[in-house]
C-alpha cells in the first residue's frame, strides 16, 4: 500500500488518499462541517469518524496506508463550511496546510497566511478580512542564513555553525581574513589578546605560526608562557594561547590546520579555546531569586535551582579555561534580578549577595520603579540595570544570558544596546501550556496577558545569537507533539497581529544543553561515607512519626514497605493529585508500597493561588475518599535542598521509587535529582522526562492521562522486585549511568562556553544580516510591543495576580 513520501507534498497526495475511501470520507466531512465553524484536534476528528464509520474493521482499513499517514499527522482542523482546512505536520518542524471542500473532496494546498486567516474567521471575522491586518514575518530576514534541513539535526546548531563557518573561510587563503580580523579584535579591558597588528594578514599569521611552533618544540612541555612571552610579543603574539609551551603549541597547531584547510572539528576546537568570555550577566527577574527559603513562592521553582547550579558550573569552567589560556583574569558572573522590598523572610530585599560555592559570582537585585515609586511586592516587570552592571564589571560583559520571557526580554534590550553576544533559555514557554492561548487571547487577557508574553518571546528568540534548550522536544516536540519553540513558527493573535513566521526550528541558533543536578547534594544512596546523616532524625520524623502538624499529615502504618515518592509545586499540571488518585484506586500497588508526597501546604484558605487552593482541597478529598490514612504521608513544600537530597536517598534506602506524574513537564529537575540519588524513576511521557529516561532501560515512562496503566506499571515493577531484588538495583544503576553520560553540569558548562565562543564569532561573520533583523525587531518593538505593554495594568500594592510559572 502507498505511504507518504517526504518528496511529495500533502496537497499532491491527499486527493488520491481521499479517493481510496471516498464514500466514508464524504460522510466524515459532512459530519465535521455539521456544527459550523470551529477548530478540531486530531482526537476529535477520530472520535467523530468513529460515529460515522461504526465498524471497527472498516475504520482500520480507511486509516491504513496513505490516508492514515496523512490523518495521523494532522495537528489541527479548522472548519469553515463547506471547507475544512488542515495543518499537517509530517515530521518535527515540517508543516503543510491544505483546504478540503467537503462537498466534492477537492484538495487545495494553501499558504500559512491563508490558513491563519481561515482560523481567524472563527474568532474575529473582520480582522481576518482586513487586507491591512498586521503580518509579522521574521523569516523574511533569514534568507541569507543557512538552515538545517533534517528533523533529526534540530538542536545541533553549534555543529552546523562550525561547518558553515568552515566553508565560508575555505578556498583561497584570503577567505580566512575574517578570522584574523576577529583575533585582532580580541582584548580584555583594552589589553590585546592572541595577536596584534604585526600579524594582520592570513599570510603573516600562517608564517609566524610555523616559526612559533618550531620554537616551542625546543622547549620543555611545561615551560610557562611567561618564559617566552617577550619573544612571542615581538613576533606579534599576545597572551591567550595557553599557559604552557605544550598548550600554546596545541592551540597554534589547531589554528595552523584551520588556515591550511579548514575543517569543522578543528574550527570548533580552536574557537572554543579563544579567550572570549570572562564576564557573564544572567537575567532572571522572575519570582523570588534567592539561595534559601524561596522554593515554592510564587513563580519560583526549578529555574532558580537551575541558575544557581549553572553559575557554579560556569564559574568552575571559566576558571579552568582562563588558567589554560595562561591569563590572570578573574571572571565575573552576575545574576541580575528584581529587588523585592516585601521579601517574605527571604534575602530578596538585599541589593547584593555573594553566591555560595563560588568565588566571583553575585546576585544583583534592582528594584522595579514605576513613576518614581518602588514597587513593594512581586510583579512581572523589569527595569534597566545596564548602568549598575557596567559599573560593577568595570566594563561590558562578554555574554548575556536571559531566562524565561521577562529575563530573555531584558537580555535582548541590554545585548542590543551594548552589542554583546546573547543567549536565551526558556525553561518552559507559556504558549503550549494553554490550548488556543493565541487565538483566544482576548478571553484570557485579563488573567494572563498572553500577547505581551508571546511577542516578548518571539522578539527575544529572533534577537538572540543562540538558544539553549534542555531537550529536543522543547524545540521540536516529538512525532506526535508540537515542540514549545515550534509552536511559535506560525500563529495568530486576531485583532493584533498575524505571525506568519515567528521562529524557525531549523535555525542553527538552537542548541540542546541539558542541565544537571548538583552532585554534591544529589549523589547515590550507596555513598554511605558522604551521606548527610545529620538529617536522619529529621527525615525519620518527617516520614514516619504519627504526629499531624503544619509540616506533615497522614502517616505510614507499615514501615517495611518501599515508598513511592513525588515532590513538586502543588500546581494542577504537576498532577500530584493524579498520582494520589492512581494510588488510591490501585489495590495491588497499595499492597506493595506506601506513598509520600511533598508539595504545597495543607490549608487551602492560606493559598493566594486559585489553582493551588483547588489542588489542596482535592488532596484532602482523595485521602478521605480512598481511605489513604496509614498509607500516605503528605509533607508540605520543602526548601532545604541538602535535606531534600538526603530525603531522596532515604527513599532509596526503602528500595522505593520516584514518580513524576505531571500532565506536562518542560524538563523536570526532580527527575534527574532522583536518578542521581539512585532512585528508580517513573516519569511522565509528556515533555522533557520522556527524553531523560530511556523507557524500560534507565527508568520508565508513564502516561499521565492513563492512570490505571501507569499505576500498574509501577505495581509490576515492585512485584518483580519482590521476587528478584536485583531488579531494583538494575534500574537504580542504569538511571545513574544515564545521568553521568548525559545530564551533568560539567557537560553543560563546557557546551555553553563553546557556544559562547563560536556564536560570538558567527555574529561577527554574519553582521549585516543580524543588523537587518535587529532593525525589523526595533520597528516591531516600537510600533507594536510598547503599545501593548502599556495596556497591561501595573498591579496595585494590594492586589496582584501571579503570572503562571515557568
Ligand atoms: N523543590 C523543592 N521543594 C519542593 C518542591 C520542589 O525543593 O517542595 C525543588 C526540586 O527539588 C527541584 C525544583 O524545586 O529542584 C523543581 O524543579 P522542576 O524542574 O522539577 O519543576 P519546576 O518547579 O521548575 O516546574
Ligand atoms: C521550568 C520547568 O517547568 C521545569 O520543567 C524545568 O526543569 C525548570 O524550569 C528548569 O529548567
Amino acid at each position: 500500500m502507498a505511504t507518504l513520501k517526504r518528496s511529495d507534498s500533502i496537497a499532491d497526495n491527499m486527493p488520491e488518499a481521499l479517493k481510496q475511501s471516498r464514500y466514508h470520507m464524504k460522510k466524515c466531512f459532512a459530519k465535521y462541517i455539521e456544527k459550523g465553524r470551529r477548530t478540531m484536534k486530531l482526537q476529535q476528528l477520530l472520535d467523530e469518524m468513529e460515529n460515522v464509520i461504526d465498524d471497527q474493521v472498516e475504520r482500520t482499513r480507511v486509516l491504513e496506508g496513505l490516508l492514515g499517514d496523512i490523518w495521523f499527522s494532522i495537528q489541527e482542523a479548522v472548519v469553515n463550511p463547506p471547507y475544512v482546512a488542515f495543518s499537517i505536520r509530517p515530521s518535527p518542524g515540517f508543516w503543510e496546510y491544505v483546504k478540503v471542500n467537503s462537498a466534492n473532496l477537492s484538495v487545495e494546498g494553501i499558504t500559512v497566511t491563508d490558513y491563519l486567516k481561515f482560523k481567524e474567521m472563527i474568532y474575529d471575522e473582520n480582522w481576518a478580512k482586513d487586507a491591512n491586518a498586521l503580518e509579522v514575518d521574521f523569516g523574511a530576514f533569514d534568507f541569507s542564513v543557512p538552515h538545517l534541513t533534517l528533523s533529526s539535526s534540530i538542536g545541533n546548531g553549534l555543529g552546523f555553525v562550525s561547518k558553515f563557518v568552515t566553508s565560508k573561510l575555505s578556498g583561497r587563503l584570503e577567505n580566512a581574513q575574517p578570522l584574523v580580523d576577529y583575533l585582532l579584535s580580541l582584548n580584555r579591558q583594552g589589553e590585546k589578546l592572541m595577536i596584534n597588528e604585526t600579524l594582520g594578514t592570513v599570510g603573516k599569521l600562517q608564517m609566524a605560526l610555523i616559526v612559533a611552533e618550531v620554537y616551542l618544540s625546543g622547549l620543555a612541555k611545561d615551560t610557562p608562557y611567561q618564559n617566552f612571552e617577550i619573544s612571542f610579543k615581538e613576533w606579534g603574539f599576545e597572551k591567550g594561547w595557553g599557559d604552557t609551551a605544550e598548550r600554546v603549541k596545541e592551540t597554534m597547531r589547531c589554528l595552523s590546520e584551520v588556515l591550511q584547510a579548514p575543517d569543522p572539528m578543528n574550527m570548533e576546537k580552536f574557537l572554543s579555546r579563544l579567550p572570549t568570555v570572562f564576564n557573564v550577566v544572567i537575567f532572571s527577574p522572575h519570582g523570588y531569586f534567592g539561595q534559601a527559603d524561596v522554593l515554592g513562592l510564587p513563580d519560583t521553582g526549578g529555574q532558580v535551582v537551575y541558575i544557581l547550579d549553572q553559575v557554579k558550573a560556569l564559574e568552575e569552567e571559566l576558571l579552568l579555561r582562563i588558567k589554560q589560556q595562561g591569563l590572570n583574569v578573574k571572571p565575573q558572573i552576575v545574576v541580575a534580578t528584581r529587588l523585592i522590598p516585601d521579601a517574605r523572610g527571604t534575602t530578596c530585599n538585599l541589593e547584593f549577595e555573594a553566591i555560595d560555592g563560588t568565588k566571583y559570582s553575585n546576585i544583583l537585585r534592582v528594584p522595579f520603579r514605576v513613576e518614581n515609586r518602588v514597587l513593594r511586592q512581586w510583579v512581572s516587570r523589569f527595569d534597566e540595570v545596564t548602568t549598575k552592571i557596567l559599573d560593577l564589571m568595570e566594563g561590558k560583559p562578554d555574554l548575556i544570558i536571559g531566562n524565561y520571557t521577562d529575563g530573555n526580554f531584558a537580555a535582548t534590550l541590554m545585548a542590543g544596546k551594548l552589542g554583546i553576544t546573547q543567549a536565551t533559555i526558556a525553561h518552559a514557554l507559556e504558549k503550549t501550556k494553554y490550548e488556543n492561548s493565541d487565538v483566544k487571547w482576548k478571553e484570557l487577557e485579563s488573567k494572563y496577558h498572553f500577547p505581551c508574553q508571546f511577542m516578548a518571546d518571539i522578539v527575544a528568540m529572533n534577537a538572540t545569537d543562540f538558544i539553549i534548550a534542555s531537550t529536543y522536544q522543547e524545540i521540536a516536540g516529538s512525532k506526535d507533539r508540537t515542540g514549545q519553540y515550534e509552536s511559535h513558527a506560525a500563529f495568530t493573535l486576531p485583532g493584533l497581529c498575524r505571525v506568519v513566521s515567528g521562529v524557525n526550528v531549523f535555525d542553527p541558533k538552537f542548541n540542546i544543553a541539558a542541565p544537571g543536578a548538583d552532585q554534591s547534594v544529589y549523589f547515590p544512596h550507596t555513598e554511605k561515607q558522604s551521606r548527610f546523616t545529620q538529617f536522619n532524625p529529621d527525615i525519620e520524623e518527617l516520614l514516619y512519626s504519627k504526629v499531624v502538624n503544619d509540616e506533615h499529615i497522614g502517616y505510614l502504618e507499615d514501615k517495611k514497605k518501599p515508598i513511592i515518592f513525588s515532590m513538586a509545586r502543588l500546581d494542577t499540571v504537576k498532577n500530584l493529585t493524579g498520582l494520589t488518585e492512581w494510588y488510591g484506586k490501585n489495590k495491588r500497588l497499595r499492597g506493595l508500597v506506601n506513598l509520600v508526597i511533598v508539595g504545597g501546604f495543607f490549608d487551602p484558605n492560606k493559598s493566594k493561588d486559585r489553582e493551588e487552593m483547588a489542588e489542596i482541597k482535592k488532596m484532602h478529598e482523595l485521602i478521605e475518599k480512598y481511605q489513604l490514612k496509614g498509607q500516605i504521608r503528605w509533607i508540605a513544600a520543602q526548601t532545604d535542598r541538602k535535606r531534600n537530597g538526603e530525603l531522596y536517598r532515604c527513599i532509596a534506602d526503602t528500595k522505593g521509587a520516584f514518580v513524576q506524574p505531571a500532565l506536562y513537564e518542560a524538563f523536570g529537575l526532580t527527575v534527574i535529582e532522583a536518578m542521581n540519588c539512585g532512585l528508580p524513576t517513573f516519569a511522565t511521557n509528556q515533555g522533557g522526562p520522556s527524553e531523560i529516561i530511556v523507557d524500560g532501560i534507565s527508568g520508565f515512562h508513564i502516561d499521565p492521562k492513563n492512570g490505571d496503566e501507569s499505576s500498574n506499571i509501577i505495581a509490576d515493577f515492585f512485584e518483580k522486585c519482590k521476587v528478584d531484588p536485583g531488579h531494583w538495583n538494575k534500574y537504580s544503576l542504569e538511571g545513574l549511568k544515564r545521568i553521568n553520560e548525559c545530564y551533568t553540569w560539567k557537560i553543560y558548562a563546557n557546551k555553553l562556553l563553546n557556544m559562547g565562543n563560536v556564536y560570538s564569532f558567527w555574529r561577527q561573520l554574519n553582521k549585516e544580516q543580524k543588523l537587518a533583523k535587529q532593525r525589523y525587531i526595533q520597528l516591531f518593538f516600537n510600533l507594536k510591543f510598547r503599545e501593548l505593554v502599556q495596556s497591561v495594568p501595573i498591579p496595585t500594592e494590594e492586589a496582584q495576580t501571579p503570572a503562571s510559572e515557568p
